[in-house]
């Protein structure tokens, strides 16, 4: 924490420091004596927010005055991390407001590391909102995030000997100085009850419960300042916050019972859905969320332009992911019930306004919702999805080469079994647009899970890879890395990261290559030093860090990764002689409260580690860590500190992955296989300063489908069987021999991910890199080409695609 020295006389104060101890003293209500660290950070803010509210009004209102289309981009997550930092860089103040502090005996780095990370979100799509969000504000686009004011936000991991704890995050103990309450922005937001009509055709919903939806607005900066969007979430109340007869006849609870009801709505991200309760309560917040965000935009669009028909003229919809698809039949609910249009019209209206991302294939996270749940709690909406559903499959019949097989597949109600709303086939059938994240992905889209809407809608699906903001990820992640670029090729590459490709000469330049690697080697030092503060770990950082952060999920192969540190682990010990090369393997990550093998891959990882590290014999040569609570400040540590970055999923698996991008725009080599972006940062990386390996998404269909033996493939493997049974006897886990057994038997009978099938690959690929690592100039040219052809991954070019192909703002 800041330990405030002493605050300078008045006499001598700047003005930005005589601002900020104004604010302490008149906002705060504290002296400098009495102020804590938040206290400053919170005047601090507040200082520097009055710049941004200035600027957030005339964004607004140029927006306004020329009648401009707006983007509107619904996500349940917004995984934003810290502000101030970015904030202060985008606004080019960092140093004048470093000054400002200092005079008053304060360090702004200091400042900056208290600030609680918003974890609005579980991973990379929620990281690429907020990378959208500052990529729009960054190029000028009037864009608006609508979300979920979660209070507790993703869950804070604690590891308990081992296990994985979930604990609340709280992210808004000491209050949150950017955010604004709208409360003159607050919509009804009905569930359950019944549906009646009258002889004209009218139709009205009776919902049995309602809350109260409350904008919550935060700026979002973009870069130079040039134009600062809205971040909105909304927060639920209930109506009537307390039943005073209750309360007054003593029944305290049922008198707050509404309120805390309410509140439940945004209190957590993702509550467990493996329980109906939790299911149930998941489809709430979507609808809660969804309703106010179309409600605001249509009272938006009627206050601006009068006419409800010209939506799609004026404001583009983009659905990130399934999570807000119930806004599709929303938007039709205020079209025809409020605004009385006609059903064709709306729905015209409709698929000409929004957009769809799709994020994943896999089965397990495709949305559909039990109809009869459906039903219950929004009646009218599940009306309007049959009436939807007729017309699609109207249209799908009427089509050539739709055989009832198709039909199934196309319709929005999954009859297999318990009826099921599918709400991947809504925001398809719903959106003018549909997109991949990356070219492989996009291509599988076509070709499975989408197959039979891509026949009946063939232009539809379309790709446009992810990015990340250059101005996180690179300038204030890794700021001097970032000065080492602006000496070698100025600073154009924040506005234009392509404009980095004018390093790729430099990376030839011996002298410039030195410079690189100090560079490395100081961010590794840094991390290490966190590392040790924080877990008593000692790095050696000559050796090559190699890293995989991400969420824990099987198709990530964590396990993978950690089979073969054990399968090194005994080479090492085999072959002390050998000429081994220095590595420490660190891994973080969250796994899903209900995920059981994936918190026993936490469990695994520790337990590695604490065995390898307390192994005399194995000294500096490999060092394993599983490191707590990954968020998006530890990113920022540890990517700039990266040697080797793990992008290993099964190939077809990962959409795209964007922290493969991260680590490569940071000079890191991706050990990876063909999955995802890691294709197109191959194509743009060049095959020689890329290490790939494994199957192709191709080859593991095919194996799939038939002739994969896992137990031959394992059994085929001396390294392999004897990593397996090393873990699978209980060696790293003597306190419970059987903990690992059955995880390890699982790759014997079905090894749904390929683990045995990519083991030898993998292994030879690592082999490989230790010899790249040796020949320390070859390494450090490919860092830096990695460097400089990173500058297509820039979330300023997705977001330029999206405006022009989908938004038709650009
Ligand atoms: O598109 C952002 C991100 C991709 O980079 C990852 O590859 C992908 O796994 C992730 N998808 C999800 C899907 N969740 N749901 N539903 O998080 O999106």
């Amino acid at each position: 924490a800041p330990t405030v020295v002493a605050a300078s006389p008045t006499s001598e104060r700047g003005p930005l420091a005589g601002a900020i101890f104004d604010t302490l003293v008149h906002r705060i209500g504290k002296d400098e004596h009495a102020a804590r660290p938040h206290d400053w950070l919170a005047a601090t803010i507040l200082t520097v927010r009055n710049e941004i509210i200035e600027r957030w009004m005339v964004s607004t209102r140029a927006a306004h005055a020329a009648g401009a289309k707006r983007v509107y981009y619904l996500s349940l997550e917004f995984l934003i991390g810290r502000l101030l930092r970015d904030t202060l860089s985008n606004l080019l103040k960092t140093d004048e407001v470093a000054d400002a502090l200092s005079e008053l005996g304060v360090m702004l780095a200091e400042l900056e590391e208290i600030e609680p990370d918003a974890a609005l979100g579980n991973g990379g799509l929620g990281r690429l909102a907020a990378c959208f969000m500052e990529s729009m504000a960054s190029l000028d686009l009037p864009g608006y995030g609508y979300g979920i004011r979660y209070v507790n936000g993703m869950f804070r991991q604690r590891i308990d000997n081992g296990w994985q704890m979930e604990l609340p995050e709280t992210w808004l103990a000491n209050g949150n100085p950017w955010e604004f309450e709208r409360r003159e922005s607050a919509y009804f937001i009905g569930f359950g009850g019944e549906v009646t009509g009258n002889e004209q055709g009218a139709v009205h919903w009776h919902p049995a419960e309602a809350v109260e939806a409350v904008a919550v607005d935060t700026p979002m900066v973009g870069w130079r300042g040039r134009r600062v969007n809205t971040l909105r979430l909304w927060t639920a109340r209930a109506f009537d916050p307390i039943k005073l007869d209750a309360f007054n006849a003593g029944d305290f609870q049922g008198a707050l019972a509404d309120q805390l009801r309410a509140e439940t709505l945004t209190r957590v991200l993702y509550p467990n859905d493996s329980t109906a309760a939790g299911q149930e309560l998941r489809l709430r917040q979507e609808y809660f969320f969804s309703s106010a965000s179309i409600q605001d935009i249509v009272r938006r669009h009627v206050q601006y332009f009068g006419d409800v028909r010209t939506l799609p003229d004026k404001a583009a919809i983009q659905l990130n992911d399934t999570h807000p698809a119930v806004s599709v039949a929303e938007l039709m609910r205020l079209l025809i019930d409020h605004h009385e249009l006609g059903f064709d019209e709306a729905w015209e209206i409709t698929r000409a306004t929004f957009g769809y991302t799709n994020h994943t294939l896999l089965p397990e996270a495709l949305e559909s919702w039990p109809l009869p749940l459906f039903e219950r709690m929004l009646p009218r909406h599940m009306q309007l999805v049959y009436a939807i559903n007729a017309k699609l499959l109207r249209e799908a019949r009427a089509t050539n080469g739709i055989d009832d097989r198709a039909i199934a597949a196309i319709s929005l109600i999954d009859e297999g079994g318990e009826r099921r709303v599918r709400m991947a086939n809504l925001a398809f059938a719903g959106s003018h647009s549909v997109n991949g994240v990356a070219a492989l992905h996009t291509d599988l889209m076509k070709q499975t899970v989408f197959a039979d809407l891509h026949r009946l809608y063939p232009t539809r699906i379309n790709n446009k890879t992810n990015g990340i903001t250059p101005r996180r990820w690179l300038q204030e992640c890794n700021p001097a890395l970032a000065a080492l670029i602006r000496e070698g090729v100025g600073d154009r590459f924040l506005d234009d990261a392509t404009a980095l490709s004018e390093l790729a000469p430099l990376a030839d330049d011996a002298g410039f290559r030195d410079r690189f690697a100090a560079v490395k080697r100081s961010n590794k030092v840094a991390l290490a030093e966190h590392l040790r503060a924080e877990m008593g770990l000692r790095l050696d950082p000559n050796a090559i860090f190699d890293v995989q952060i991400k969420r824990i999920h099987e198709y990530k192969r964590q396990l993978l990764n950690l089979i073969e540190t054990v399968a090194l682990y005994d080479q090492i010990r085999s072959h002390p002689d050998r000429d081994w090369t220095p590595r420490v393997k660190l891994f973080a990550g969250k796994a899903a409260s209900s995920y059981y093998n994936a918190k026993l891959v936490i469990k695994l990882a520790n337990d590695v580690a604490r065995r390898i590290n307390a192994d005399p014999a194995i000294g500096d040569l490999l060092k394993v860590a599983f490191v707590p609570n990954y968020n998006v400040s530890l990113a920022e540590k540890m990517v700039p500190a990266a040697d080797l970055s793990e992008q290993i999923s099964t190939a077809g698996m990962e959409a795209s992955g964007t922290g493969n991008m991260k680590f490569a725009l940071n000079g890191a080599l991706t050990i990876g296989t063909l999955d995802g972006a890691n294709v197109e940062i191959r194509d743009h990386v060049g095959a020689d300063n890329i290490v790939i390996f494994g199957m192709t998404a191709d080859e593991v269909a095919a194996k799939r489908s038939g002739g994969y033996d896992p137990r031959a493939v394992i059994e085929g493997s001396r390294e392999l069987s004897q990593a397996i049974n090393a873990i699978s006897s209980g060696v790293f886990s003597p306190d419970d021999p059987y903990r690992y057994r059955d995880l390890m038997q699982g790759l014997y009978d079905h090894d749904w991910f390929m683990v045995a099938g990519d083991f030898d690959a993998y292994a030879a690929a690592q082999r490989d890199v230790d010899a790249r690592w040796r020949d320390r100039d070859a390494w450090g040219r490919s860092a830096v080409l990695n460097v400089a052809n990173m500058g297509w991954f820039s979330s300023d070019r997705t977001i330029a695609e999206y405006a022009r192909d989908i938004w038709g703002v650009m």
